[in-house]
C-alpha cells in the first residue's frame, strides 16, 4: 500500500490542528491597557504600602483570565480594597489624573446578599474594558472597591469633579449597566438605591458622614 493517502491526511488533518488552536489562541485587543490593584489588610503600616499592582491586561482573554483567577472581591477580608484603572494611572488621589476628580459611590448595605457586590464590581469591569463610556471614556479612570465590615462600597473614579455634564452620563451609564445587569434570583434587585457623586478634595478633608454629595442619582428615578 502507498505511503502518500496517509500522509495528504496527516497533513490535512495537521492544518486543521494548526487553524484550531490559532483559534484557540487568539487574542482580541483591549483600547487601552487596564491593571488591577489590590491593598491589603495589614494594619501597622501605611496605606501606600498596602498598596500591589497584581497585574495588566490589555486582552479579552488576559483579563477574564484574571478576574476567573483572582479571589472574589465578596472573599476579601475587610478593609482590603481592588481598584481596576486604565493606562497604568495609579489608583491614588494624588496623581495627576485624579487629583482633580471624584467618585460615583455605591454604598452597598450590609443586609444584601455578598454576592451583590460581585456582581456590581463584575459588571463595572466588563462597562469599563468593553468602553461603554464612549465619548466619556477619558474620563473615566477606574473603578474601586472597598470591602468594609461596615458597609462594603464601590466607585468609578472619575478624572474632573468640575466637568458636570460628563459625570451626569457617566452616573446614567453606571446606572444603565446595574439596572439592566442579569441577576441570579438569589439577589435581589436594583443593585443600588442612590448613587452620589463626592469630589475626592471633599473625601480627603473629611468626616465621611458630613462629605456633600455634588450630584445624586437614583435607581427609580427617570
Ligand atoms: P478609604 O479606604 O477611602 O475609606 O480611606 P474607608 O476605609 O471606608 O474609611 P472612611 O474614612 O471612609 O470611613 C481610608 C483611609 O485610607 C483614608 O483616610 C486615607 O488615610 C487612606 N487613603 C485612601 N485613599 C483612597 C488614599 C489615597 O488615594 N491616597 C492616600 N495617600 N491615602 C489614601
Amino acid at each position: 500500500m502507498s505511503d502518500a493517502p496517509v500522509k495528504e491526511e496527516t497533513s490535512a488533518m495537521e492544518q486543521q490542528i494548526a487553524v484550531q488552536s490559532d483559534l484557540l489562541n487568539q487574542r482580541h485587543p483591549l483600547r487601552r491597557p487596564w491593571t488591577l490593584w489590590y491593598l491589603d489588610d495589614r494594619r501597622n503600616v501605611g496605606w501606600l504600602e498596602r498598596l500591589h499592582e497584581v497585574s495588566t491586561v490589555d486582552t479579552i482573554e488576559d483579563f477574564w483570565e484574571l478576574v476567573m483567577e483572582v479571589r472574589p472581591a465578596s472573599r476579601l477580608a475587610s478593609t482590603c480594597d481592588y481598584n481596576l484603572f486604565r493606562d497604568q494611572i495609579q489608583p491614588v488621589w494624588e496623581v495627576e489624573e485624579n487629583k482633580r476628580g471624584g467618585r460615583w459611590l455605591i454604598n452597598i448595605e450590609r443586609n444584601r446578599h455578598p454576592e451583590t457586590i460581585d456582581i456590581i464590581w463584575t459588571e463595572l469591569l466588563v462597562a469599563m474594558v468593553g468602553e461603554q463610556f464612549g465619548e466619556d471614556s477619558e474620563h473615566v479612570c477606574g473603578v474601586v472597591c472597598n470591602i468594609r465590615n461596615k458597609g462594603s462600597k464601590i466607585s468609578v473614579w472619575t478624572h474632573d469633579a468640575s466637568a458636570e455634564e460628563v459625570n451626569v452620563r457617566i452616573g446614567q451609564r453606571i446606572k444603565k449597566v446595574l439596572l439592566e445587569a442579569e441577576l441570579p434570583s438569589y439577589v435581589k434587585g436594583p443593585l443600588f438605591d442612590t448613587m452620589r457623586y463626592e469630589v475626592h478634595d471633599d473625601v480627603q478633608q473629611k468626616n465621611s458622614s458630613q462629605i456633600r454629595s455634588k450630584l445624586v442619582i437614583s435607581s427609580t428615578a427617570e
